[in-house]
């Protein structure tokens, strides 16, 4: 069956999907957190990128969203996604994030914020400079660097790729072992401090081992799965957690490249990640909730304007054709767009950021309509994502 587009009224008419920014769950556009209390308790500013992609803001974020302390959210532009804010480059002169304000102190570097905040608010579990959480932020660093020999430098030979792989592997088996040295699926018998360190890397290791080397952390590693559940299972979590799409396409321009080896299961993961089903991708296993397309359909609606005037193609016909993929996201049913869309509603697909725009299961819901929409009139590609830089995503278009 086939049906014409809704109406953006008709559109709007179907979802219902309302968040509380200031005292709801975990999320990527909230500017105030409260967590019950009042305005006036607020002694904290968080300084962190637009994009929520990263790391070491993820860091602090989930540190301040599990110790529930109000705090106020700042968003700067990072340097390949387009113009530095000239109010945040008088404040910190590189320009790095994250930044926070503490009473009104400026502090940096994410290890000297989380031990600011402990001292000022008590650690989450066990702190920093705890001899039990101390190893295990040696060891992040060690998984860190494994991952980047093997990411982010070209690939010279086929030895030189395998000497890598079984280094981080090798690095892996001991993250492994500690994980199993306790009974609780965290690094320490509680949650705490330990995981939050470990948490934004391995999220992107998880993504790009599987993108760029057909390696599947989450489920070769028994440890590191149970680790990811426990994480999903905590609202916090849920809020800043990323997928598998956006972070193949982050990461090149922050880590200076990544390095596709051309295996044959490389191969087909990269093909799945790009073009779908995304569905059952091993980065995220949390049941998906049943609201999923209507926070899709009240993202896009919410943005429409600006998402319709980026895009490359003439602005009525795209407007026509993302409420065909729309409508069918929302009723399941055909709905066939103007000719010569495809490759306009692809590259709404591949600019679908995590959890920036919505959450892990919208975006799988709307990378799937777009996909299934623009395959009923061809397969044109959008414009390919660029590898140098991300200022396709400048958060000035996205301003209203
Ligand atoms: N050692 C620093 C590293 C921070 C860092 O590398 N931040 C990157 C983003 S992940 C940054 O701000 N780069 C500047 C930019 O991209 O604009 C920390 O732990 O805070």
């Amino acid at each position: 069956m086939n049906i014409a587009p809704l109406s953006w009224t008709e559109l709007e008419s179907l979802t219902d999907f309302q968040i509380d920014y200031v005292n709801g769950l975990t999320n990527a556009q909230s500017k105030l957190r409260l967590f019950g209390h009042s305005e006036n308790d607020v002694r904290v500013t968080l300084y962190r990128d637009n994009h929520a992609w990263c790391p070491y803001c993820q860091k602090i974020w989930l540190w301040l969203e599990e110790k529930q302390i109000p705090y106020r959210i700042e968003k700067v532009t990072m340097f390949c996604y387009g113009e530095k804010e000239s109010w945040y480059k008088r404040k910190v002169p590189s320009g790095m994030l994250p930044a926070i304000e503490l009473d009104g102190r400026l502090i940096t570097e994410s290890d000297d914020i989380l031990i600011a905040l402990e001292q000022a608010f008590g650690p989450l579990g066990l702190g920093m400079l705890d001899a039990q959480v101390i190893p295990i932020r040696r060891l992040e660093r060690l998984l860190f660097r494994a991952w980047c020999e093997w990411l982010c430098r070209p690939i010279m030979s086929a030895r030189q790729e395998q000497r890598n792989r079984e280094q981080f592997i090798e690095v892996m088996q001991k993250v492994e072992e500690v994980l199993g040295s306790t009974p609780s699926p965290y690094f320490l018998d509680d949650f705490g401090t330990a995981d939050v360190i470990f948490t934004p890397y391995v999220e992107r290791m998880n993504a790009s081992l599987y993108y760029y080397k057909g390696y599947s952390m989450r489920e070769e590693n028994p440890r590191m799965a149970a680790w990811f559940d426990a994480m999903e299972s905590r609202a916090t979590y849920r809020g800043t957690q990323s997928d598998f799409h956006t972070h193949a396409h982050d990461l090149p321009p922050q880590m200076g490249g990544c390095w596709e080896n051309g295996e044959p299961q490389m191969l087909i993961n990269k093909a799945r990640v790009d073009h779908g089903s995304w569905f059952g991708l091993p980065d995220v296993t949390y049941p998906e909730p049943e609201n999923s397309r209507e926070e899709a359909l009240y993202r896009v609606i919410k943005h429409r304007h600006n998402i319709i005037r980026v895009n490359p193609a003439d602005d009525r016909l795209f407007d026509e054709a993302l409420r065909c993929a729309l409508t069918n996201m929302i009723k399941g049913t055909d709905c066939i767009p103007p000719s010569g869309s495809d490759g306009a509603l692809r590259y709404l697909r591949d600019r679908i950021s995590v959890p920036r725009d919505m959450s892990i299961y919208a975006a799988k819901r709307l990378r799937e309509a777009l996909e299934k929409t623009a395959a009923l009139v061809g397969d044109r590609q959008g414009d390919p994502i660029p590898f140098k830089h991300r200022r396709d995503q400048d958060p000035a278009n996205f301003r209203n």
